[in-house]
């Protein structure tokens, strides 16, 4: 729910959702070096905070806060959950409030099944919102191994999940952008590409659609 404080603040929360190990903490971290390195649209405020097991796992969540370097009175809020199927209750929790959201995919071919359970309890909790209230994106997590899956191969299961409108269908502008990925600073594919795509649909549902996917005025 994008948050308008008195003094025009404006708060939007994106969450990173997906299966245990598939990249989301570092995506965070990545995305934070490098907008804190470059010159960039966002800027970290603060530093990230994270709550994590000594595996490196996230045991609760990640939060980190972004500015916008244009429009100085916007704020992201970016969550990423804990992914281990056991933290199924508090990923809930986290998930209020979520504005925009980038659904993250172990890639690796092993992981198939677990990637969709991740999807279908992103669905659950969701509740139907997902394109039509929250923009959904895609981030086809480390592409830099072999043995992975295909974005055509993921376009088949948002199909089947239907979190995809097939053309004239109007929500069709918005079905997901499915980026091939790698979180690894050094070897960092789509990281900011895919933040600043959902920081700008997220902006666009609340400006032209009045928190839901804006149509055109035919509609
Ligand atoms: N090769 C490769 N490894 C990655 C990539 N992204 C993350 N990893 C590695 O995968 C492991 C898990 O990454 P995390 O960022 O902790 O995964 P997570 O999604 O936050 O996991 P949970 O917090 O348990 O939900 C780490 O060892 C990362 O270095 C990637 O794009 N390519
Ligand atoms: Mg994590």
């Amino acid at each position: 729910m994008v948050r308008v404080t008195a003094d025009h603040r404006i708060y939007i929360k994106i969450l990173y959702w997906g299966m245990a190990s598939s990249g989301k903490t570092t995506i965070v971290d990545t995305l934070y070096r490098l907008t804190k390195e470059q010159k960039k649209d966002i800027e970290p405020t603060g530093n990230l905070t994270k709550i994590a097991m000594a595996s490196g796992s996230t045991l609760y969540f990640d939060r980190g806060i972004f500015q916008s370097t244009k429009e100085q009175k916007v704020y992201y809020h970016v969550y990423t959950v804990a992914g281990q199927s056991r933290f199924s209750p508090l990923r809930k929790k986290i998930f209020k409030g979520t504005d925009g959201a980038i659904f993250v995919v172990d890639s690796q071919t092993h992981l198939f099944e677990d990637n969709i359970e991740s999807l279908k309890e992103l669905k659950k909790v969701a509740k139907g919102t997902l394109i039509k209230e929250i923009p959904l994106l895609v981030m086809l997590n480390k592409k830099d191994l072999t043995e992975t899956i295909s974005a055509s191969e993921f376009e088949q299961i948002l199909k089947e999940e239907e979190l995809w409108y097939e053309v004239p269908h109007k929500l069709a502008l918005w079905n997901p952008i499915i980026y091939e990925s790698c979180a690894l600073y050094n070897k960092r594919r789509e990281v900011y590409r895919s933040f600043y795509e959902c920081a700008r649909r997220t902006a666009l549902y609340h400006i032209y659609g009045n928190g839901t996917a804006p149509l055109d005025k035919e509609s």
